[in-house]
């Protein structure tokens, strides 16, 4: 096992790794911009070096100095957390060639499914089914208009190198592929650099639901359940739960049959998540895998009584895993919300002092956040401040105590979605587990 851990994220989620890295009795090392030097996650690690300043792509982003920062500490691996360079492939590279473990997927697997139109021919090879479109990237508008023709209006354009939403278009008119590709391609060109785009059919009313696995690297795959998604703002998930309205045990078995299947079949290491879209016929269709840590593994974490993390670090260090899918029961019922520093209404961020910071308590409540009173919001990073997530042994009382614990958390100094939250959770249509991918558009 490692005896020290290079931690290349800041926020709430280094500082998940952090402890979760105590508890397995391994020392931690963080890392931070100039911006973030009074920043919780410096004060919870063993160690820290300051690797560049505020802009990500000089600090978080920069892995000659991420490198030597963990060679100068005598760090033996790496955890890139989510985003910044968690799903860069030439960085998992780096990491091994410098004799640092990388705690994550192999390098390949990263390649494979974070080439969305590359990922979507391997699972369709596999006899899965995937969501009707394009297999090889859109040559021009003739090969567009042609699709549309195939499958049929409204249509879906996305970027092979994009992923989580962004740089997606959706075209509800033919008239409109021409001028959509060409502003699609230049974006996704400037935006992943790389020009690639592909079409799938749009489904509508849908649900975005995903199942999370974790591999031991050679073939062995556990599942643990599937995360409702469906409540997403500008494609950044704003509420999860696990597990769905939708999914009964039959589907959940099925879901996570499928979802092994691909995994299995990488000989997939570590935690990762396989997006499906599930219709109201119960007709669930791949849609991406990402091959990380993400955001809302707590919800997985509180209905399996599972520690996604260390799981991660144990399988990294070459200990056999210690779940096994006879064992795995989903108990209860988890929400998240994200709790973001920003303007409700322009969704603007909302950066500066955090005057007033009072966070909710008490029984099956947990917040993973890094804000205290007095800390000052950098406007350089992604604004989620908390994730707020709560247990009770069914939904309803889970929602009963989300809003308990909302109504408990007090932020003051800067704007958040903590209102939107509260407005939601008091809905109708929450409340009756109506929510599909066009839910949120009823409250902005
Ligand atoms: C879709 C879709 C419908 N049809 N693809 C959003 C996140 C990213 N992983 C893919 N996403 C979607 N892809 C097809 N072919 C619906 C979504 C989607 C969504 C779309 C608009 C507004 C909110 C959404 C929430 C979840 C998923």
């Amino acid at each position: 096992m490692f005896s020290k851990v290079l931690v290349a994220n800041r926020g709430e989620i280094a500082i998940r790794i952090i402890r979760a890295l105590r508890e397995l009795g391994i020392r931690s090392v963080a890392v931070y911009s100039t911006a973030d030097e009074a920043a919780m996650h410096t004060r919870l690690a063993d160690e820290k070096v300051c690797i560049g300043p505020a802009q990500s792509k000089s600090s978080y982003l920069n892995a000659p100095a991420l490198i030597s920062a963990a060679q100068i500490k005598g760090a033996d691996a790496i955890h890139p957390g989510y985003g910044f360079l968690s799903e860069d492939p030439g960085f998992a590279e780096v990491c091994e060639q410098a004799g640092l473990k990388f705690i994550g997927p192999k390098p390949q697997d990263i390649e494979l499914m974070g080439n969305k139109l590359k990922a979507r021919e391997y699972v369709d090879g596999l006899g899965i089914q995937v969501l009707p479109g394009t297999f090889q990237e859109i040559e021009d508008e003739q090969h567009a208009i042609r699709t549309a023709k195939d499958i049929g209006l409204p249509l879906i354009v996305k970027a092979a190198e994009g992923g989580g939403g962004r740089g997606m278009k959706i075209i509800y008119d033919e008239d409109q592929i021409p001028n959509i590709i060409k502003i699609a391609r230049s974006e996704a060109k400037s935006a992943f650099g790389n020009a690639s785009l592909y079409i799938e059919k749009y489904f509508e009313f849908v649900r975005h639901i995903e199942i999370q696995i974790i591999g031991d690297g050679n073939g062995g795959v556990v599942a643990l359940g599937e995360r409702e998604c469906s409540i997403q703002r500008r494609h950044q998930k704003f509420i999860e739960e696990a597990p769905s309205v939708a999914v009964d045990d039959k589907l959940r078995n099925r879901m996570n049959d499928t979802a092994v299947r691909i995994a299995r079949h990488i000989g997939y290491r570590g935690p990762g998540t396989i997006e499906f879209l599930l219709d109201e016929k119960g007709k669930f269709y791949f849609m991406e895998m990402n091959t990380r840590l993400q955001v809302e593994h707590p919800v997985t974490e509180l209905v399996t009584g599972l520690d996604i993390v260390a799981e991660q670090i144990r399988i990294a260090g070459g200990e056999k895993m210690t779940m096994s899918q006879r064992d795995i029961r989903v108990k209860g019922h988890a929400i998240e919300c994200r709790i973001n520093a920003e303007d409700p209404q322009t969704l603007v961020p909302s950066a500066g002092k955090i005057t007033t910071y009072l966070q909710p308590g008490g029984p099956w409540v947990r917040v993973d956040g890094h804000a205290y009173p007095g800390y000052d919001v950098p406007p350089y990073y992604d604004s989620l401040v908390a994730k707020l997530i709560v247990w009770a042994d069914d939904r309803d009382r889970s929602i009963r105590r989300m809003q308990r614990a909302l109504d408990e958390f007090v932020i003051e100094g800067i704007k958040t979605n903590i209102p939107l939250h509260k407005k939601i959770l008091a809905s109708k249509d929450f409340l009756l587990g109506n929510i599909t991918t066009r839910f949120i558009d009823k409250f902005i």
